[in-house]
């Protein structure tokens, strides 16, 4: 039986009804770009193949039903005139922050629904299970109520319920991501007006894989330290004179560090942001030239920069880059956002398994929780599946 026909199945038991569709939204891995988004720069995500699942139908009567299969505490009712910023902490918050954030826009013909959900996508993972479930419900809404909203601009409002509604600061990526991104692809994505491009991305084909290492150190965004970079990160680009440190030119780096003067915690974010740029930059054109083999130290170089200028990296994570790399992996890095999380492993694939058991081994060694490993392929982005 397909994931779509068991999903419509537990929502007819919890609400008496087959469900009017299912919608699939996925988590994301980000090759490079990290913590530039919020500074109106590149980022490069692909999808994965763990999905966020919803069966949806409308309600007329102002109501809003949610449930989730992975979360304990049965049906959840809510008003749609209660939905308050802020107010929820709970994982209903991102389901209701989005039916919030439409109606807040302007699209008050979403009058209410039943939602179940289940969902693939680890939590806390740095791998955007929670920009899975809003997309997820932002599609099931636009198409059930005919809004006729784009891709990005669903993503946009995901991104408004996060931070305004949950109380999240943070950027646009995963949002986008995972409404936007195409199987085989990668998405070089322009935070700052959302044009993309999708560059094809296809390790298998080339004798290489990506695997992404869930080091089980569990993160937060709306917990201090993440506010913190995107606050420095801002208060850089008012002391530059800028709109955003998207506008600092890599070649004017030096310059503008210079004038930093002494504030050397606002130079090291600056020099972060920037760099990081132009490491999504080399990317693209290594992908674009046939070089896929040549983006491995770039990757190293973003890891060192995470962890040294913008430090968000952990010991965990610094041991999968250092024991991949020492094993003969041809590039690794911390990805998302940081202080836990997944790190990524470019390896050939014929190295694959000899990678995993050196950083499995060294995490034993190290005493620390085994990590969860697995093959990332470009998959599908945001779509109703029935
Ligand atoms: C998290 C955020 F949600 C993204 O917007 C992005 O800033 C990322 O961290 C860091 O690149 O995933």
């Amino acid at each position: 039986m397909s994931e779509a026909v068991v999903v419509a199945e537990r929502f007819e038991e919890l609400y008496g009804a087959a469900p009017e569709g299912v919608w699939a939204a996925p988590g994301r891995v980000n090759l490079i770009g990290e913590h530039t988004d919020y500074n109106d720069g590149f980022v490069m995500p692909f999808a994965l193949p763990h999905t966020t699942v919803a069966a949806v139908s409308r309600r007329t009567d102002g109501v809003l039903r949610l449930h989730s299969d992975d979360v304990e505490g049965g049906v959840v009712e809510l008003s749609l005139d209660a939905l308050t910023p802020e107010a929820d902490r709970a994982w209903t918050a991102y389901p209701s922050g989005v039916v919030w954030a439409l109606r807040e826009a302007g699209h008050t013909a979403v009058t209410g629904a039943d939602i179940h959900l289940t969902s693939t996508v680890p939590t806390g993972a740095g791998l955007s299970s929670s920009a899975a479930l809003e997309v997820v419900v932002a599609l099931a809404l636009n198409d059930l109520y005919d809004l006729g909203l784009k891709g990005w601009q669903l993503a946009r409002l995901c991104q408004r319920a996060e931070n305004v509604y949950v109380g999240a600061p943070t950027g646009i990526m995963d949002q986008t991501a995972s409404a936007c991104c195409e199987t085989g692809h990668a998405l070089f994505l322009d935070t700052r007006d959302l044009s993309q491009r999708q560059i094809p991305f296809d390790l298998a084909a080339e004798g290489m894989q990506l695997l992404v290492v869930d080091t089980q150190v569990k993160h937060s965004h709306s917990e201090g330290e993440y506010g913190k970079r995107r606050a420095g990160c801002e208060k850089g680009a008012a002391l530059l004179g800028v709109d955003a440190l998207r506008d600092v030119a890599y070649d004017e780096l030096d310059a503008a560090l210079a004038r930093l003067g002494d504030d050397e915690e606002v130079r090291r974010l600056v020099r972060h942001v920037v760099t990081e740029d132009q490491r999504v930059e080399r990317v693209v054109s290594l992908l674009e030239s046939g070089e896929t083999r040549a983006i491995g130290p770039v990757l190293v170089e973003g890891h060192a920069s995470l962890r040294d200028d913008f430090r968000i990296s952990c010991p965990e994570l610094d041991l999968v880059v250092d024991t991949a790399l020492a094993a003969g992996a041809l590039g690794a890095r911390m990805t998302g956002g940081g202080f836990g999380g997944s790190a990524i492993v470019l390896v050939d694939a014929t190295d694959a398994d000899a990678v995993t058991k050196a950083v499995e081994e060294a995490f034993a060694d190290a005493a620390f929780t085994a990590p969860r490993v697995f093959v990332a392929v470009p998959s599908a982005g945001a779509r109703r599946v029935s």
